[in-house]
């Protein structure tokens, strides 16, 4: 099977708890290969049109503000079959919904504040990634 990239974020609840390190290595032993990566922080606007899709959502305000609220890992993953694999990797949205040992089992606190980003789909995941890394060489 060919590979592919998805996109991720390492969120401000994980960057706070210290939880980069242990995310990151989650992500190299499932396979997958950094692309590229960047710590960064969102603002209000950029948090606002990177959820877009979720305006309508009675917890848009929340999830801007919480993502918006410190310093997160932006990053480009490649591997077979990514962003399945990601989102697998990752655990349901709902940590207390999220298989054992899965990375928003580990170390998500709430649905709201739930560690990591993985995009859903191979057309998100190249929105997403040219939104953080645009203008960025990729190695
Ligand atoms: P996912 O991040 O698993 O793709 P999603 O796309 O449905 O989930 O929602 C995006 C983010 O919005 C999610 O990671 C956390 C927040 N969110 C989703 N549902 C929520 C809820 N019921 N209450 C509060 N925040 C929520
Ligand atoms: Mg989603």
């Amino acid at each position: 099977m060919a590979t592919n990239r998805t996109f991720t974020m390492i969120k401000p609840d994980a960057v706070k708890a210290g939880n980069i390190g242990n995310i990151i290595q989650k992500i190299n032993e499932a396979g997958f290969r950094i692309v590229a990566m960047k710590y960064t922080k969102l603002s209000t606007e950029m948090a606002g049109n990177f959820y877009a899709v979720h305006k309508e959502r009675p917890f848009y305000g929340e999830l801007v503000e919480f993502m918006s609220s410190g310093p997160i890992v932006a990053a480009i993953l490649e591997k077979e079959n990514a962003v399945a694999d990601f989102r697998e990797l990752i655990g349901a949205t709902n940590p207390a919904d999220a298989k054992p040992g899965t990375i928003r089992a580990l170390y998500a606190t709430s649905i709201g504040e739930n560690a990591v980003h993985g995009a859903d789909s191979d057309e998100n995941a190249a929105i997403e990634g040219n939104f953080h890394f645009a203008s960025t060489e990729m190695h």
